[in-house]
Formats: structure tokens, sequence, C-alpha cells
């Protein structure tokens, strides 16, 4: 396949199935791709994260993937992908990139998942669709934080919509996601040291605890269902 027909490829690829995962707030504009503002200011999901996370978090680590994956798709054909493509098609094609990729996909849905001042709790209807894949709203959280937490090294550990419209949870490692592996990422927490350590130093689980439980905007979650 020449390289112009095999983007058309994957232009029609993206049109039918990826397209529908990508949030409707990430824009389907190709390189350069540019690091969304965060929805609130720096220090109000303090005192679950601090400020000064916040500030280094976004501002370095966030900004330093949207960076790196600029550097590596120019000239390539990646370059004329949106950041959803970049992060499906990376994954067997290249893994230097795919992380890159992946990570800066994986801070978007991260930051605007929280709110100092979000939906506390699911909508009826998706509560209903908790208790058909848990016990119960307090299960799953404890299961969430507990494959969160239980992420070997870095990683993250996600709520998901699986193919037949049901939840379930993944633990990934380093830049992948669940986007990566045809489902719908609902919730991303980020169990890097970076998101975690100035604030709990090694207490990773009081961490992934303190956000579970205080910062998830339901409304922004429940935004990302399919169907
Ligand atoms: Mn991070």
């Amino acid at each position: 396949m020449s390289s112009s027909s095999r983007r058309q490829f994957i232009k029609g690829v993206a049109a039918f199935g990826i397209a529908g995962l990508a949030a409707p707030h990430i824009a389907r504009a190709a390189a350069p791709f540019s690091q969304p503002k965060l929805p609130y200011e720096e220090g109000d999901l303090s005192p679950v994260i601090s400020g000064r996370t916040v500030g280094l978090h976004y501002g370095k680590h966030h900004a330093g993937y949207f960076r790196n994956v600029n550097k590596m798709v120019k000239g390539t054909d990646y370059a004329d992908m949106t950041l959803e493509e970049v992060v499906t098609r990376s994954k067997a094609e290249d893994p230097k990139l795919f992380n890159q990729a992946g990570q800066a996909w994986n801070h978007i849905l991260y930051w605007e998942q929280f709110s100092p001042d979000g939906a506390k709790a699911p909508s009826k209807a998706m509560a209903g669709k908790i208790k058909e894949a848990f016990k119960d709203y307090d299960d799953f959280k404890a299961q969430l934080i507990k494959t969160s937490t239980g992420v070997f090294g870095s990683g993250w550990g996600w709520l998901v919509q699986e193919e037949d419209g049901s939840l379930g949870l993944m633990a990934t490692s380093n830049g992948d996601n669940p986007l990566a592996h045809g489902k719908i990422a609902l919730i991303g927490i980020d169990v890097w040291e970076h998101a975690y350590y100035l604030d709990y130093e090694n207490k990773r689980g009081a961490h992934v605890d303190a956000v579970v439980s205080n910062l998830l905007n339901w409304s922004v979650i429940e935004g990302r269902m399919k169907g």
C-alpha cells in the first residue's frame, strides 16, 4: 500500500470506528498536537492533589509528552493523523512513539475527569451499570483503588466500557491505555510516581483512595460512555 492510500485507509478506519472512541472535547486535528488547558486552576484540587503537583505534572510531564510526540511525528505519516490514530497505529509499529502519544492522550482524560465541585456521584443510570458489574458503588471503588494501586511500576488503572457495553477494570503499563485495546476509557488513574510522590511520598494507595473518593466528576465520566 502506498503511504497516501495507507493514510486514506487509516482515516477510513478512524471515521468508522476509532472516531467514536474519541471524547468529543478532543479536537480531531493532525499534528502539531496541542495540550488542552486545565479545566480548573492548578490549586483547585488541593489538598487531594497539591497545586505544586498539578503544576509540575501538567506543566512539565504532560507538556513534555506533547513536545516529544510532536517532535517524533514530524515529517512522518503520523503527522496527518489524529492523536487517537497515532496511539492505535503506533502500538505495534513504534513503541517509543506509542508511549509518548499514549501519555499525551491519557493525561487529557486524567485532568478532565477531575473537578473540585463536579458531580460527586454517578447518575441513576450509571449507578445501575456499576451494579451490573460490581456488588455496589463501594465495591466498585475498592476494586478500582486495588487495580490502580496494584500496578507494578509506572502505569494506569482504568474503568473501561467493554465492547459489549459493560463496565470493567484494567491496568496498563507506561503509556498504554484502553484505546489501544479497543476499549473506551471512562476513568484513568495515573500511578506514575510523578502523580503523587510530592504529596504522598511512597503511599500510592492513600493517594489513589483520596483521588477516587474526592475528585471524580461523574458528569464528565458518563459523557465518555458510548451507546
Ligand atoms: Mn502522569
